[in-house]
């Protein structure tokens, strides 16, 4: 609870100093003053409206042309601008000029994004995360266009089409938005078995990401690293969030949507408007050029990790994110990625995927930006000079000046070939010979092992949190014979889950039959990527009304705030409350207008006369009951704690009168009146930290 008469209103308005632009009087494009915009001009007053009225003419038509086509895939997304700094010199393997000097920091923009739904869907469905990342570097732009799972749904782009439409709305109806539940996309997954890898993750809790600020990175392709000496390495990438990896469950992802369908890109914006620079630390997992066909897999197949305790991930750097955009659709919507953005040092492999993305950016770009000079656009525009021969086209904004032809003497010869001081990208020479063919490569075809490696390598509730999402997938799908088919996939998987899937589907269990796949990969589970074990920037609610013991709240509030945590004080109605020592403070937010879906924690304060001041307030109780339903940490302290008996159906069992701490997987209380003490605090942020708390039993998934 804070100072009362706090302006809480988060627009920009200190964005509009004297020296800008926005702050003179109106004008037209073409720099005319204009002294009225509220009415056309018209022949009287109740007469017609004038075809001379250029300014009318021109703010309508400007208007009518704001739109641009949105992305095809990855509508959805949030940008911001930060910098990359390597912890030490890559310069054995690789010559890219960002990679080599840790005293050099490359600004970055990054774009995080949906898959499936239009730029106007809710953030938290089920699908997998954009991760993209353009590093301006003093050698031109390196653009690494990432997921947030490691592996995709099929191998070779030319299927990319294919894949998209049948995930997308379905034609006839333009249903479902943001959702993979529908029959076209599992009647494609279950004839496609090379996707099953990619659904195993998109059923997981990866899919549902807690915040953009905890969530992993990946290059996904295998890509080549190439040294001054010009020997290659390959290479993957991986981000890793110093948050730790985080999920929502289901049940909240879905009401989120509703609540606040802007949940991941609010929490990136608030973190980065508070000072609370998301944070990743750059990993490679290298491979030996001659180790090539070391592994049980190909490395050109995108379906397929390296697991990470076959080569570890390297750390070599770390990227942080630090500024807002000032205008979403001049950065975050024209920012254009591209996969063929590659700086020397940083080379292709032949994956199939790869090669077809290298096609697709560019040319994705020349639509949805309206032309080729999209690269002048600031967002796009490279800190290394530009000095090409390409001229003119839609949208040109250089004024180019002397010859536009290569080789030249009128123009001194410039711009001339690159070279002398070594700058000049340069293709790794590899070797390729070949019949032209159309056959995808024998070493492509193992399509269940790296799924059931997945599977096997998950605890038990994120084992159960996988069939109950293929359970609520599938459950959407109308077509018997998909729901069918799609269990015979996974019985080649693994048969226990293709059992469990079955019995909640209606469909026939699969035959009992003996999968050769026995491996894990620990360091695929979300229990090994908990991060530091931090607090830092989880909301905590605390309910409040008339009569709180304040002394309480503030007491919480102070240790974990000191823990970085942010904690907002919620009441049936905004304004402020009176606290039992007579004094006011500031609600935060009225309760009717939040959820415990967009809280991590919640604490209940009591009052001193033993009355709990929440007990009779039913969205204070609902936000109690629903935090614990999804495993979220629940604190109560002196009589508050009476009110989490409505947690009693759920089969908690709170030990009236009990004095001291309890801390019972995750419900910590203190029922002593006037309880705040240390302990309590300690072992609520050892609650918090744990994130959530699968061991209570029912959690709602
Ligand atoms: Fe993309 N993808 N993609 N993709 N992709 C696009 O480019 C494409 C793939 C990814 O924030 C499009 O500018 C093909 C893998 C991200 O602006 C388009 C294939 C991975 C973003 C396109 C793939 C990605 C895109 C749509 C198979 C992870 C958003 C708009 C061959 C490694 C970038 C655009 C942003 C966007 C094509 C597969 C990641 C159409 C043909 C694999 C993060 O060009």
């Amino acid at each position: 609870m804070g100072a009362p008469s706090e302006d809480r209103k988060q627009y920009q308005r200190e964005a509009f100093h004297a020296d800008d632009p926005a702050a003179g009087p109106l004008t037209t494009d073409q720099g005319v003053e204009v002294d009225h915009t509220d009415d056309s001009l018209a022949a009287g007053e109740r007469g017609p409206t004038l075809m001379e009225d250029f300014h009318f003419r021109e703010k309508l038509t400007h208007f009518d042309h704001e739109r641009i086509p949105e992305r095809v895939v990855h509508a959805r997304g949030a940008g911001a601008y930060g910098y990359f700094e390597p912890y030490e010199s890559c310069a054995e393997f690789t010559r890219a000029a960002f990679l080599q000097d840790p005293s050099v920091r490359t600004p970055v923009f990054v774009r995080f994004s949906t898959v499936q739904g239009p730029k106007g869907s809710a953030d938290t469905v089920r699908d997998v995360r954009g991760f993209a990342t353009k590093f301006y570097t003093s050698e031109g732009n390196y653009d690494l266009v990432g997921n947030n799972f490691p592996v995709f749904f099929i191998q070779d782009g030319i299927k990319f089409p294919d894949f998209v439409h049948a995930v997308k709305p379905e034609p006839h109806n333009d249903i479902p938005t943001g959702a993979s539940a529908h029959d076209t996309l599992w009647d494609f997954v279950s004839l496609q078995p090379e996707t099953l890898h990619a659904i195993m993750w998109l059923m997981s809790d990866r899919a549902i990401p807690r915040s953009y600020r905890m969530m992993q990175g990946f290059g996904v392709h295998t890509f080549r690293f190439v040294n001054a000496e010009g020997r290659g390495t390959f290479v993957k990438f991986h981000w890793k969030p110093k948050l730790g990896v985080h999920s929502l469950v289901w049940d909240e992802a879905q009401e989120c949507q509703g609540r606040d369908p802007d949940f991941n890109r609010r929490d990136l914006w608030d973190a980065i408007e508070a000072g609370e620079y998301p944070e990743w630390e750059l990993g490679v997992q290298l491979v030996p050029e001659e180790d090539e066909f070391a592994f049980d897999f190909d490395l050109l197949d995108a379906t397929k990790i390296i697991p990470e305790e076959q080569v570890p991930v390297r750390p070599i750097g770390r990227m942080v994110l630090d500024r807002n955009p000032e205008n979403f659709f001049a950065e975050t919507e024209q920012v254009a990625f591209h996969t063929g953005n590659v700086v020397p040092g940083i080379d292709f492999t032949n994956d199939p995927l790869l090669q077809a993305r290298n096609f697709s950016y560019l040319d994705t770009q020349l639509i949805r930006l309206g032309g080729p000079n999209f690269s002048q656009i600031p967002v796009n525009r490279p800190v290394a000079p530009v000095r090409t021969n390409q001229r003119d086209g839609y949208h040109q904004s250089a004024i180019h000046r002397g010859t536009n032809y290569f080789p030249n003497s009128l123009g001194g010869g410039c711009p001339a070939h690159a070279g002398v001081d070594g700058h000049a990208y340069t293709h790794y020479a590899e070797r390729v010979d070949g019949a032209k063919i159309r056959k995808r490569s024998e070493s492509f075809q193992d399509h269940y092992s790296q799924a059931a490696l997945f599977f096997h390598s998950m605890t038990d509730w994120e084992k159960q949190h996988i069939v109950d999402a293929y359970r609520f997938e599938l459950g959407k799908v109308g077509a018997m014979t998909v729901r069918a088919r799609t269990v015979e996939q996974l019985a080649k998987v693994d048969g226990e889950l293709a059992t469990a899937v079955a019995r909640g589907i209606g469909v026939p269990e699969p035959a009992a039959q003996e999968t050769p796949y026995k491996q894990e990969s620990p360091a695929l589970s979300l229990d090994a990527l908990r991060g530091d074990g931090s607090i830092r920037t989880r909301q905590i609610a605390v309910l409040v009304t008339d009569g709180v013991d304040a002394a309480q709240v503030t007491s919480v509030r102070e240790t974990l705030a000191a823990e970085g945590a942010i904690v907002e004080a919620l009441a049936p109605a905004d304004g402020t409350v009176k606290g039992a020592d007579g004094e006011t403070y500031t609600v935060d937010r009225a309760l009717p207008t939040v959820a415990s879906v967009l809280y991590d924690a919640v604490l209940v304060p009591g009052g001193p006369d033993g009355t709990p001041p929440v007990a009779e307030d039913p969205d204070a109780l609902r936000f109690v009951r629903s935090a614990y339903l999804h495993g979220k940490p629940v604190g109560a302290l002196g009589s508050g704690v009476e009110v989490l008996s409505v947690l009693q159906p759920q089969g908690v069992e709170l030990s009236a009168g009990s004095r001291g701490v309890i801390a019972d997987r995750g419900v910590v209380t203190d029922a002593s009146p006037g309880a705040a003490g240390a302990e309590f605090a300690r072992a609520f942020v050892a609650a918090i930290a744990a994130h959530r708390h699968w061991d209570r039993p029912p959690v709602r998934h």
